[in-house]
């Protein structure tokens, strides 16, 4: 019975999303000077969420998630230390200090440029607190995050 309308629902949004291989649920965010807007602020483990990050302002911005209380280190050496692309696997980001805190996801300036669209897929694992921030110079504490929550 569940299974039957498990491939039921499957049929729907596969047929619904065409090319799309995961029935992701989109979250468009909006970066601005200087805030993030998200349309949830609640997030549930284990449901795909396809960010789709977009920078309508005027000048570069960047796009971290941390768990709340965990500390953004601000790159201090090249622009290209990791991206969009192993956002997922947040511990080999060849940073070498043994304790990666720069964030589960990161979208570097260079790729947030004003008008720039950058589309990433996450999962949370961990229920908790957590927030999405721009550490560029002063961005932060111009206001410039969210925060969030992820349940079970
Ligand atoms: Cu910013």
């Amino acid at each position: 019975m569940y299974r039957m309308a498990a491939i039921l629902v499957l049929a729907l949004l596969s047929s619904a999303c065409g090319s799309q291989p995961t029935a992701a649920e989109v979250v468009p965010i909006e970066l601005t000077e200087f805030a993030i807007h998200s349309p949830i602020s609640v997030f549930k483990v284990g449901t795909p969420y396809r960010f789709i990050i977009n920078n309508p302002g005027a000048v570069n911005h960047e796009f971290v998630l941390l768990a709340e209380g965990e500390e953004h280190h601000m790159q201090t050496a090249g622009q290209h230390g990791h991206d969009a692309e192993d956002g997922e696997h947040g511990h080999d980001d060849g940073h070498g200090d043994g304790h990666n805190t720069s964030g589960m996801l990161h979208v570097g300036e260079s790729q947030l440029t004003p008008g720039a669209s950058v589309t990433i897929e996450h999962t949370f694992t961990e229920p908790g607190d957590y927030e999405f921030g721009c550490y560029l110079p002063g961005h932060y504490a111009a206001g410039m995050y969210t925060k969030i929550s992820v349940v079970p």
